[in-house]
């Protein structure tokens, strides 16, 4: 059907990648960056049109509409198969077709899960080299006849006889589809060569097809960071925080404490699928290899760990290229006066524009980040003590709260909303409901998933996590943040693990338990009391409206709310008067 000049079977071994990095230098698709600075690393700028998922062109194509849900764009599967099988006949016509044969999670592990993408994208391909398992020994776990996901990608430009090709090939945004079916577990994706479109492993396989298969085999797929933090006893938490694309998962993920005695280690920072284990208790695993992490504002100060995971062997896209041939991006620590800007043009400081794009990516193994958790790659995964939910709000949403119980955290969960970001190309910026940060990746319908996070409470039962709300984003009056976040965030995660062992109290509101003063650990920190009270305030008559919002909101799903999720409402309700 695609019709490529070529095939190859990638292996993912160096001397691949380092064949196809070869190639896009040569062809001008990359730029090898300075090796005494970024061994190893190269620098992508991708077409001004393709720079970030593009939500209005992602479908859940499950065989009805109510399948997918009133939060999912829907086309019949037999139509959009119709309407990709025309664009993909011919659509890798002077080409090289890849075939990835990838793994989700540590090869042969029960939890995990084998794709295999086909692509004709060499930038995917070297990507998927970092951010998934690929090789031959994936191959011989699936031998004959076992399991696994087709993912099919083309960035939908074929090359006619003697065309010269672009940097960024990739087709207009009308033409683009990355689409699901549900039912059968298939991904097909084209048009779009950037992240999430295209790197098939991640979000169309690890959460949207996967949330699909959590549900109907009990376990569940989650766009969660996974942490461990340790008390100065010694005493091990481990903690899975879902979070909007571009609110701080990553940064969170390698948090360094500030407060002394504490030390965080990195488990994953984006995706964890969590199954009950025998002793009844929820086990994660990070099902990818590789981080693809925001870049902008990623600095020694805000996060040092990802800046040292990023030193050698890393892909960066639409990032500036400084005169001596590294990489830059607004926020970085040292200040650049003069670079190539992410759409390939002369840069100066004082131009006013940004150089690198909003949404630019470094794609960096997981392996070198300094604060990887030793048991990253057990296959048996991390028991969840505690689960945080959050997003950016610029007003209302308190610091910190604590839900009554697991049912109350996942009305809290469900109930989340976020102003939005540059993670996603067509969304606006607007404060939108995403439930559990799953919006964008919710493979079914989103009542049937809150259902489904009531269903796993009732199996956990008292095994469940304790559950958080966040919000690290709330500013004063005049706009300027409370609260300094970063490191700092180690004082909210002391409390919620001083909560859990019952080592300090809560005074309840209305919204759930929030922390008294004299327990939350603000030694050696600079926060002026007028501050911390405003960090606090729940402002009941905002929640009220809140609530309103909340009532036409579950409206939109109609009799497939789950009853519990009402009941929730109602108790919050009735608290606030
Ligand atoms: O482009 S990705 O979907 O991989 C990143 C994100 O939006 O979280
Ligand atoms: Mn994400």
């Amino acid at each position: 059907m695609c019709q490529p000049d070529r095939v190859e079977w990638a292996n993912g071994s160096e001397a691949e990648y380092d064949r196809l990095t070869q190639l896009m230098v040569d062809t001008g698709m990359a730029t090898k960056l300075n090796e005494k600075k970024r061994s190893h690393s190269y620098l992508f700028r991708s077409d001004p049109s393709d720079v970030a998922r593009v939500e209005n062109r992602t479908y859940i194509a499950s065989t009805t509409q109510e399948q997918a849900g009133p939060t999912n764009n829907w086309i019949d599967p037999v139509e959009l198969k119709k309407t990709m099988t025309k664009l993909y006949t011919g659509c890798m016509r002077g080409r090289t077709m890849y075939v990835i044969p990838f793994s989700m999670g540590p090869i042969g592990s029960p939890i995990s899960k084998i794709g295999i993408e086909i692509t004709d994208s060499p930038y995917v391909t070297a990507n998927m080299h970092i951010m998934t398992r690929v090789g031959d020994d994936v191959l011989e776990v699936l031998g004959e006849n076992g399991e696994f996901i087709p993912c099919l990608h083309s960035v939908g430009a074929p090359l006619a006889e003697g065309q010269q090709d672009v940097p960024w090939p990739c087709a207009p945004i009308e033409e683009k589809y990355i689409a699901h079916f549900p039912e059968e577990n298939l991904i097909w994706s084209y048009g779009s060569g950037y992240g999430g479109n295209a790197l098939l492993g991640k979000k169309c396989l690890a959460l949207r097809i996967a949330s699909n298969m959590a549900r109907r085999e009990g376990w569940m797929a989650e766009h969660m960071l996974i942490l461990r933090l340790i008390n100065p006893e010694g005493k091990r938490f481990h903690i899975a925080a879902a979070f909007p694309s571009a609110c701080g998962k990553t940064n969170l993920a390698m948090l360094v404490p500030t407060i002394p005695g504490w030390k965080c280690e990195c488990i994953g920072d984006d995706i964890a699928w969590m199954k009950i284990g025998a002793d009844g208790r929820l086990y994660a695993i990070n099902p990818e290899a590789g981080f693809f992490g925001v870049a902008p504002g990623t600095s020694m100060k805000s996060n040092p760990m990802a800046m040292r995971s990023l030193e050698k062997n890393s892909i960066f896209t639409n990032c500036a290229l400084t005169d001596d041939q590294d990489i830059w991006w607004e926020g970085m620590d040292e200040p650049c006066d003069h670079a190539i800007d992410w759409k390939g043009h002369e840069w100066t400081a004082e131009s006013g524009k940004a150089a690198a794009h909003p949404n630019a990516r470094f794609t960096a193994p997981a392996a070198q980040c300094p604060v990887i958790c030793e048991d990253w790659e057990d296959p048996a995964g991390v028991p969840i003590d505690i689960f945080v939910f959050g997003g950016r709000r610029t007003r209302t949403v308190p610091l910190v709260t604590q839900a009554f119980d697991f049912d109350h955290g996942v009305f809290m969960g469900a109930m989340a909303a976020s102003e939005t970001t540059a993670a996603a190309l067509d969304v606006g910026q607007t404060l939108r409901r995403d439930p559990f940060a799953m919006l964008p990746f919710c493979g079914y319908n989103m009542a049937d998933y809150w259902a489904h996070w009531f269903a796993m409470g009732d199996k956990l039962k008292d095994k469940a996590p304790a559950v958080f709300y966040v919000n690290w984003f709330r500013t004063s009056g005049e706009g300027r943040w409370l609260w300094p976040g970063f490191g700092e965030n180690s004082r909210v995660l002391k409390w919620m693990c001083q909560r859990i062992e019952g080592n300090v109290g809560a005074q309840q509101t209305p919204i759930g338990n929030m922390p008294l003063e004299a327990d939350f650990d603000l030694s050696g920190l600079d926060l002026p009391p007028e501050d911390f009270a405003e960090l606090m305030e729940v402002d009941n008559e905002a929640f009220r409206r809140d609530v309103e919002d909340a009532e036409a909101y579950l409206a939109k799903f109609g009799d497939r709310v789950p009853p519990q999720l009402t009941t929730q409402l109602e108790a919050l309700k009735a608290r606030l008067g």
